[in-house]
């Protein structure tokens, strides 16, 4: 029987706060989280419980203080507790948290978003990326009439059932559920092709009518694996081919790796995109958006239904906003140059070590491959040393630098992230490369 009682904190000799934490969540929640990847069960140890942050700088329970690399998994592109986000947000709350009808600040927000994706005339905001995702789909069938959809092996879009989904067996079958609990029905209509597979795309397109086709223009979720040159001009055409919309989940994309998002970075227009994180600077908020043809057809305007308790919440639109304000061209310029800094850093110390690894970067995210071959596609990547990575990130911890705790995520550096923090990170890498060298 455990000595903590999950309903009350107690510090017992010879224990931590974090250790204590961690006891009384695995009493209360599922693996002691509220969502998976927290657990770092992927680098085998436990999770860190975070006390606050502020800039690029995470303090946990136990006053153990780190440079975050994950920055909330995306959405805190300008640091933890901007003050501009916070005076943003206190100002906000004091008029109200919710409201359940529209504010002028959110139309303030939708035509910030227009006017940086240009792709986008009207948008819908939802509460997290998963309902943006569903929702985007769900009028992707809509208008084509058509239930199939094209995924690609390693891209994550959320925890929709019919997203949760594993190739078939042969390139263009059916997908197989990925989770318990999702039926085969749901992932029925869904085909799960490699990332980065000109051929696997050309005969998907052959043996089926899509409603969509739906992409991480720059995939994240398998750790960053850019597309090849070109390929992301294949998705459009093949789309248009087809008949299918072209959706791109700019979740993590969106207004991080350019003012327009990775859209922009490679002049690819989608029919619909999926922003998420960013725009909502830390709290919860996501949104689909697209032309004005394709949104009206969403209920109220159109009959394809979609709603959201809180969806467009006033705190995080006034944080969201707070944040897009800070994402001018120095910003891109700064966040660009960090990245870099970052990235050839790591590569260097990997390579002085001995240490194969394989270094993916893009403005504002970055991974470290651990494999000696590049990563082209979810195969590569689930292809890396796991426990190598897993190693190495624990090292990172012992050191005072907190990467994704799993192979298959990407760094967050953000505008808080300046020349001492880079400086404090590649020395961790350092000594945390040699450490793996000598395993
Ligand atoms: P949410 O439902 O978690 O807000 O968004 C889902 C989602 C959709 N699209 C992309 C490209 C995403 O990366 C995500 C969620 N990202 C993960 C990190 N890779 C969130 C972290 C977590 O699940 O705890």
């Amino acid at each position: 029987m455990s000595r903590i009682r999950p309903d009350r904190i107690t510090t017992l000799p010879g224990t931590t706060r974090s250790a204590e934490l961690y006891e009384r969540a695995l009493a209360l929640l599922p693996g002691g989280v509220n969502s998976p990847v927290r657990a770092m069960r992927a680098i085998g140890r436990k999770p860190i419980f975070v006390e606050r942050g502020d800039g690029a700088t995470l303090w946990d329970a136990d006053g153990n203080r780190y440079v975050d690399y994950v920055c909330s998994w995306g959405p805190l592109i300008a640091g933890h507790a901007h003050p501009r986000v916070l005076a943003a947000l206190s100002e906000a709350a004091a008029r109200g948290t919710s409201f359940g009808a529209p504010t002028a600040e959110e139309v303030e927000l939708a035509a910030e978003v227009a006017r940086r994706v240009p792709s986008i005339e009207m948008l819908r905001m939802t509460s997290s990326g998963t309902e943006a995702t569903m929702s985007a789909v769900r009028l992707a069938r809509a208008v084509t009439g058509r239930e199939a959809l094209l995924k690609f092996a390693g891209a994550y879009h959320g925890h929709v059932d019919g997203l949760l989904a594993q190739a078939g067996s042969g390139l263009a079958a059916a997908a197989l559920p990925a989770s318990p609990g999702v039926p085969a029905a749901a992932t029925a209509a869904t085909v799960v092709i490699p990332w980065n597979d000109p051929d696997a795309l050309t005969a998907a397109c052959a043996a089926h009518r899509f409603a969509a086709i739906l992409a991480e223009p720059i995939p994240a979720n398998m750790g960053v694996v850019p597309p090849r040159e070109g390929f992301l001009q294949q998705l459009r055409a093949s789309a248009d081919g087809n008949g299918a919309l072209l959706v791109f989940d700019e979740v993590i994309t969106g207004f991080r790796v350019a003012r327009g998002g990775a859209q922009e970075r490679a002049g690819v227009t989608p029919d619909l995109t999926i922003l998420g994180k960013v725009i909502g600077g830390g709290l919860p908020a996501a949104a689909y958006g697209g032309s004005r043809a394709l949104m009206e057809h969403i209920a109220p305007a159109g009959d394809v239904y979609q709603a959201g308790t809180l969806s467009g919440n006033p705190l995080a639109v006034a944080a969201g906003r707070a944040t897009l304000e800070l994402l001018d061209a120095a910003a891109y310029d700064q966040l660009s140059a960090t990245t870099a800094a970052l990235a050839a850093g790591l590569a260097a110390a990997a390579a002085d070590a001995g240490v194969k690894v394989g270094v993916a970067a893009v403005c504002g995210l970055l991974t470290v491959h651990f494999n000696s071959e590049p990563v082209v596609d979810y195969a590569g990547a689930r292809g890396c040393d796991l426990d190598a990575y897993a190693a190495w990130c624990r090292a990172l911890l012992d050191r005072g630098v907190y990467p994704p705790p799993s192979q298959f995520e990407a760094w967050f550096p953000s505008l808080a992230h300046g020349e001492r923090e880079v400086e404090q990170t590649l020395a961790a890498a350092r000594d945390a490369f040699a450490e793996v060298a000598c395993r």
